[in-house]
């Protein structure tokens, strides 16, 4: 049975990619997107048997790109029901006073503006047909502070409460918003942090285990597939090893 369409940004790699092939195989149909074409199209390719798949290329901190990608979508797939913002970032993490402004303003550009845009962009239509429902992928770091956290701390803390403002003012229109809040999951996000340093990357991971990608979709699918009168307001998942962003157990 067809669930509706989905628009999942960065759908390329980690939280997105294993959040859309759930969501292929529990038979929603996908707009995937994301910079890495090759990606894309590869997932086209290998969902594309399980679903109906539409890609789009696009940077996420550009906006006349995000406008320009939503609207090029084809009659079939402009009614979109269901965005989840999950494109993010968090680019090193060093004291406040030695960061480098270029990381902060990549963090903020794709974390907060990104999300805004396209949010922007696709809420219309929502609020258009009296229903929706638009999952924001906050953090742990949402939620709390921890040493050299900063600014990616304070995007998704952002993200937090934009999340609540969006809720209230679209109360009335029938969209349902919510907010995904995972703790360490094991993705390129890691490699990203640290610019590709493979080692300096595992160490959040040594001794514990991390949850998956598919762990987070998973519980993206229970928000998704409650009834109407349902929302999951905010949902914080966490590895059991973990209990607060700086807190782990580990062997
Ligand atoms: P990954 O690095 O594995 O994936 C990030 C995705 O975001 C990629 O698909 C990437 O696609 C996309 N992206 C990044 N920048 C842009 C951009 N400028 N334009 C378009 N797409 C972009 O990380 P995760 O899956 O871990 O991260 C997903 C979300 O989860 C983020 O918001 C992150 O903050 C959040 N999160 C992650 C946690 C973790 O421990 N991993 C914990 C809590 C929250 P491409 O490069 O192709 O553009
Ligand atoms: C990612 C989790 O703890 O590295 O949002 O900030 S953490």
């Amino acid at each position: 049975m067809d669930k509706g369409i989905v628009l999942i940004t960065g759908a390329t790699a980690g939280i997105g990619e294993a959040t859309a092939e759930l969501l292929a195989e529990n038979g929603f149909r996908l707009i995937l997107t994301g910079r890495r074409s090759d990606r894309l199209e590869a997932m086209k390719t290998r969902l594309g048997k399980l679903t109906a798949v539409h890609t789009l290329c696009f940077d996420i901190r550009n906006r006349e790109e995000v406008n320009e990608a939503i609207g090029s979508l084809p009659g079939e797939w402009k009614e979109i029901n269901i965005l989840l913002n999950n494109a993010g970032l968090a680019a090193g993490m060093d004291h406040f006073h030695e960061c480098d402004i270029d990381d902060w303003e990549r963090m903020i550009d794709t974390n907060l503006r990104g999300l805004l845009y396209i949010s922007r962009k696709v809420a219309p239509g929502m609020i258009e047909r009296g229903s929706g429902h638009i999952v924001n992928v906050g953090s742990i770091a949402g939620r709390e502070m921890y040493e050299r956290g900063n600014v990616y701390s304070a995007t998704k803390h952002a993200v937090e409460a934009l999340s609540r403002g969006m809720r209230i003012d679209m109360l009335e229109h029938g969209v349902k918003v919510s907010t995904v809040s995972p703790g360490l999951v094991e993705t390129e996000f890691s490699v990203v942090r640290f610019r590709g340093d493979k080692e300096r990357a595992k160490k959040p991971y040594l001794g514990m285990k991390p949850l998956s990608g598919r762990d987070v979709a998973e519980a993206i699918l229970f928000m998704l597939t409650r009834p109407p009168h349902v929302s999951i307001q905010d949902l914080l998942i966490m590895p059991a090893a973990q209990a607060t962003a700086l807190t782990v157990h580990r062997e």
